[in-house]
């Protein structure tokens, strides 16, 4: 059987339905992924860009990394895969869970409504004394922003290498991952914890580990979970998801 229809088939049967989406989903809309080999990354060691360490050594130079993919964004728009998928939120209402791991807030622009964050937001900043959160354009926020309330170094809202999750959404993330009987995996390569576990958790789902939900790999290409997923639709996600919903 085709397995984009087979996918469907399990979609359609579904109760609860729970998405982890990647890079990949907004690569059609022209953001780079991180680890293809043209990708983000490129020029930047990853210790320097995305660690707290880097940030404090060099504010400067992760100010102007993260402005430069700020101001990116602003041409960029959401494309067909992210429309399906706010087509099955309406489908499932409230037995349907987005938890992404993309700071592009591609998700919300199509019209999704209670997406999970995983990794934060480009569209917000936290300071570094007062802890305050903020949101913002696109627009460049300066060499080094400062915070409205105490003048100290502001952030991006983004979770670095090392650093917690924000606790509220991985819970959130992990109680759907949990209860549903269908999760797929998005244009992610999976390699990056914890949100890749999500995966595990769905299918370690039930009391005795034995209600394990149906795993559904949407990829350009296999990865490295693909031999542990039940399912595989391998080709752009902008094709391969709108055939979901028809
Ligand atoms: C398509 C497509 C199309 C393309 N259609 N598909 C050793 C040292 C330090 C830490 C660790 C360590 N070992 C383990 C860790 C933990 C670490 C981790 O998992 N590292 C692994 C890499 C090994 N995790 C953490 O550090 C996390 N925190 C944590 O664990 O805290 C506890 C702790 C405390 C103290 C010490 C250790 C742990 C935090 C992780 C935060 C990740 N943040 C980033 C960067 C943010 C900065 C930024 O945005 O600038 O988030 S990492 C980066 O990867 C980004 C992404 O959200 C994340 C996932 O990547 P994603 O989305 O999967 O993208 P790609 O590029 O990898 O894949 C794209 C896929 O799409 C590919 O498969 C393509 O084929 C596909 N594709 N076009 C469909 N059209
Ligand atoms: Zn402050």
């Amino acid at each position: 059987m085709d397995a984009i229809f087979e996918a469907a088939e399990h979609i359609r049967q579904a109760r609860y339905v729970t998405v982890l989406t990647g890079a990949g989903v907004s690569a059609e809309s022209g953001v780079p992924t991180f680890r293809a080999s043209d990708g983000l990354w490129e020029g930047h060691h990853i210790e320097d860009v995305a660690t707290p360490e880097g940030f404090r050594r060099n504010p400067h130079l992760v100010w102007e990394f993260y402005n430069e993919r700020r101001n990116k964004l602003k041409q960029v728009r959401p494309n067909p895969g992210h429309y399906a998928l706010v087509e099955l939120e309406k489908r499932f209402a409230e037995r349907f869970t987005l938890v992404t791991q993309n700071v592009d807030g591609l998700h919300q622009q199509a019209g999704s409504n209670t997406v999970a964050e995983l990794h934060g937001s480009l569209y917000r900043t936290r300071c570094t004394g007062c802890k305050d959160l903020r949101i913002h354009d696109l627009e460049p926020l300066g060499e080094l922003p400062k915070c409205q309330k105490c003048d100290r170094l502001l952030r991006p809202d983004i979770v670095w290498f090392r650093e917690e999750l924000p606790k509220e959404v991985w819970q959130r993330a992990y109680l759907a991952a949990q209860a549903c009987d269908v999760f797929l995996l998005i244009g992610t390569s999976a390699v990056v914890y914890p949100a890749a576990g999500l995966a595990q958790i769905a299918r370690n789902r039930g009391p005795a580990g034995d209600e394990g939900a149906t795993i559904i790999e949407f990829n350009l290409e296999e990865t490295a979970v693909s031999n542990s997923v039940d399912l595989g639709v391998y080709g752009p996600s902008g094709v391969t998801l709108p055939k979901l919903i028809e």
